[in-house]
């Protein structure tokens, strides 16, 4: 689980990318779309869905919302995510796996975008959010 060291080193860069989270949410969501072209059933509804398209910058947008309220509940993700994992889980029925996915996309993006910022220490604090994170978005699916 997350060290204290883990989530202060989260913070401490949470700042930096959140003033380019719109450039962030949607490379990384772009990126998910390309690589992992299974992932494009979930937003088959939208009129467009290739890289840099307005829906995925919208919803790159809406997820790294969604990280920054992560970030300000780290202390206990369960209890703040928990919306969001109902959500996912019975309105949206977006497969846990795909969490996975798309973290490990975004710290593609942050590794590309903050090359300086982005330490294996950075890399590693980042990995063990975003599994903290993914775990309880998956909270309300049993
Ligand atoms: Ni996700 C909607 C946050 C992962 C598919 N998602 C949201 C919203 C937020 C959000 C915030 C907006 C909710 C609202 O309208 O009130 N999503 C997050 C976060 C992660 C995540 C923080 C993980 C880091 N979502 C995923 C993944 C998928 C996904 C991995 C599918 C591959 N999300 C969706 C879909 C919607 C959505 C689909 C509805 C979007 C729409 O426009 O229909």
């Amino acid at each position: 689980s997350l060290s204290d060291k883990d989530k202060a080193t989260v913070k401490a860069l949470w700042g930096k990318i959140a003033k380019s989270a719109d450039v962030v949410g949607a490379e990384a969501l772009g990126r998910m779309i390309v690589v992992y072209p299974q992932t494009k059933t979930y937003f088959a509804h939208w009129p467009d869905l290739s890289p840099g398209s307005e829906p995925v910058k919208a919803h790159g947008k809406k997820v790294m919302g969604g990280l920054t309220l992560a970030v300000s509940k780290i202390d206990d993700l369960k209890a703040g995510l928990l919306e969001l994992s109902e959500q996912h889980a019975f309105t949206l029925r977006v497969d846990p796996a795909n969490f996975k996915i798309l973290a490990h996309c975004i710290l593609v993006e942050l590794a590309t975008i903050f090359p300086k910022e982005f330490t294996p220490e950075a890399h590693l604090s980042y990995d063990k959010f975003f599994s903290a994170v993914a775990l309880a978005l998956a909270e309300k699916y049993r």
